[in-house]
């Protein structure tokens, strides 16, 4: 019945004149893939030419408008090799200016795509050449950095193979990219969520909730109303507008991806989704993490893992029974999921696990962890008011309306699984438990540190870094060319925010030594916080912003300038 339903999509896109080729998807991801060595569609080599272009492509048999590469979202696979120079052209066919960032690349701040930070972008009916050598190697993924294009599928997978053999050894390789996709428009969800904050969640406590013991308590209810916090406002945007996504295929049309049982099957995992947090698993198989971002660690074995949006995981999984396995990837706050099948075979399904009960945010989401002390007794401590927007907690943060809250007690959450993973009977990977597999290119002990806080007001849906948004900033944050920075971002907001720098690797400060993992993006949980250690190695002005496409729309976004050292134009002067 699945089979003939998908046919029934395919034959159907094909069969609209009107559609051309757009609308169909790459070989990589087309609905029964052999794994991405087969794909004959794969881009490679060193010149890669993409044609940017509106079109139309079908979600579970429902017609939408996208922004796309080569007529296909998501876009076609490009696989090169470290190394290589590499020339990578758009020929910008929409009416509107685009662009394209390398999402996790190192290359020259002027090739790096972000429309008035590294170049000015790319004007319709022209053409722009990105020239960059390969230095690196992993799992990437390329986006449109210009307008709300990404959003609405201006996306695909990147992998760049290692110059020797690789680290990863697997038998079949399959690119796992999830995403989310609505039918409004982002500047509608947007316009939505600044009318009313929760718009969309529509998994709010009721009164059934509260009598049968699945809400909170009615004290807690009382105490997080006072303060107009909802427990059950884990993402902006849910499930009540998107569909989830696995290699483009919505949960009717289910991607597969074959194996043959006993291979070792490495999974490129990429979250290249707007808005969206996922919990990932395959029910029956262990999940051995080997790359995080790109970069190889220590195999590490868990059950399930949580992947913010822009993060990478390559992970291995041995699937060895002779049937299909699910592949779930649920948003954060279940109200729905995206799924894939492992199959030997072409039209077998696995069984999905049961539906999970939506998670309530906590006392910990807060940046208020004092173990389970009632908000009534923390505020005898001292004023709850003040304690949830207290100056002397963030004296460099500025009360001004897009600051809401700030968090009184933040705590270091790298050790935790991800929101609403917490406490569960099985193995769920958390940022401690990522080792590099070789030591790191600079193991210096910082020279100085700062600390960032990511601020928020859901109730007229501002984002900043500390309250201050992009649009009133006036100068990048400044770096020395290879100073060693240590970076603590703080999270006042009860959201999770992805923090994505462009041009840089850092290392997580978790305890690791000069085996700490290095990420471009660092997901900070709610009302928590992460350290890394950062070394400005590559001169230019860099992007550093949230990778919730809609936070940082709304402004938090930054620049980060890296200047040489010593400055030519301070050259002679006394350094401020
Ligand atoms: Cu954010």
């Amino acid at each position: 019945m699945t089979i003939r339903r998908r046919d029934l999509l395919r034959h159907g896109a094909g069969a609209v004149g009107a559609l051309g080729a757009a609308g169909l998807l790459p070989f990589w991801a087309s609905s029964f893939a052999h794994g991405v060595q087969a794909a004959p569609d794969t881009l490679t080599g060193t010149d890669i030419l993409l044609r940017a272009e509106h079109g139309s492509w079908a979600i579970d048999g429902r017609h939408g408008h996208a922004t796309m590469l080569n007529g296909t979202v998501p876009g076609p696979l490009i696989r090169l090799r470290e190394g290589d120079d590499v020339r990578l052209t758009i020929d910008n066919r929409l009416d509107e200016d685009t662009s394209v960032h390398w999402h996790g690349l190192l290359v020259p701040p002027e090739f790096d795509g972000v429309p008035g930070v590294s170049f000015p972008g790319i004007r319709p009916g022209e053409r722009f050449t990105y020239r960059f050598p390969l230095i690196q190697s992993g799992t990437y993924w390329y986006h449109s950095h210009s307008g709300l294009q990404e959003q609405i599928g201006l996306f695909g997978p990147l992998i760049i193979d290692p110059k020797g053999p690789d680290p990863i050894a697997s038998d079949r390789e399959h690119v796992i990219l999830l995403s989310d996709w609505s039918f409004l428009h982002p500047h509608r969800l947007l316009m939505k969520l600044k009318q009313q904050s929760g718009y969309f969640n529509r998994q709010k406590q009721t009164l059934a909730g509260l009598a049968s013991g699945r809400d909170q308590p009615a004290k807690d209810r009382l105490d997080w109303g006072r303060m107009r916090m909802d427990p059950t406002d884990i993402s902006d945007v849910t499930g009540s507008t998107y569909t989830f996504l696995v290699n483009g295929h919505g949960p009717a049309d289910t991607w597969t991806g074959l194996f043959r049982p006993g291979e070792r099957v490495r999974l490129r995992i990429i979250n290249a989704a707007a808005m969206t947090v996922f919990n990932v698993r395959l029910p029956g198989l262990k999940v051995t993490v080997v790359a995080a971002d790109g970069q190889p660690v220590r195999p590490v074995t868990v059950d399930e893992l949580q992947i913010a949006n822009a993060e990478t995981y390559d992970v291995i999984v041995t699937p060895d029974e002779d049937k299909a396995y699910a592949l779930v990837a649920e948003a954060v706050d279940r109200s729905g999921i995206a799924r894939a099948t492992l199959a030997p075979r072409a039209g077998m399904v696995a069984p999905l696990p049961p539906r999970r009960r939506r998670p309530l945010a906590t006392m910990r989401d807060m940046g208020m962890d004092m173990g389970g002390m009632s908000m009534k007794e923390m505020g005898d401590m001292g004023g709850m008011s003040m304690a949830m927007r207290d100056q002397r907690n963030a004296p460099s943060v500025p009360l001004n309306p897009g600051v809401q809250t700030i968090a009184p007690m933040p705590a270091d959450r790298t050790g935790d699984p991800g929101q609403g993973l917490i406490g569960l009977d099985h193995k769920v990977l958390a940022y401690q438990d990522l080792v590099a597999l070789v030591p790191n290119p600079d193991a210096r002990a910082p020279s100085r540190s700062m600390e960032i806080h990511l601020t928020g007001n859901m109730e007229r849906y501002m984002w900043a870094f500390d309250g201050k948004a992009f649009s009133a900033v006036t100068a990048p944050i400044p770096f020395r060319e290879n100073e060693r920075v240590r970076v603590t971002l703080v999270n006042d907001t009860m959201m999770t925010h992805p923090i994505h720098l462009h041009g840089h690797f850092f290392e997580l400060v978790t305890g690791k030594g000069d085996h700490a993992p290095r990420k471009h993006t660092v997901a900070v949980l709610p009302g928590g916080k992460v350290t890394f250690d950062l070394t400005a190695n590559a001169v230019g002005d860099w992007a550093f912003h949230c990778h919730m496409l809609l936070h940082m729309h709304a402004g938090m976004f930054q620049v980060v300038g890296v200047r040489p050292d010593p400055a030519p134009e301070s050259a002679g002067e006394a350094s401020a």
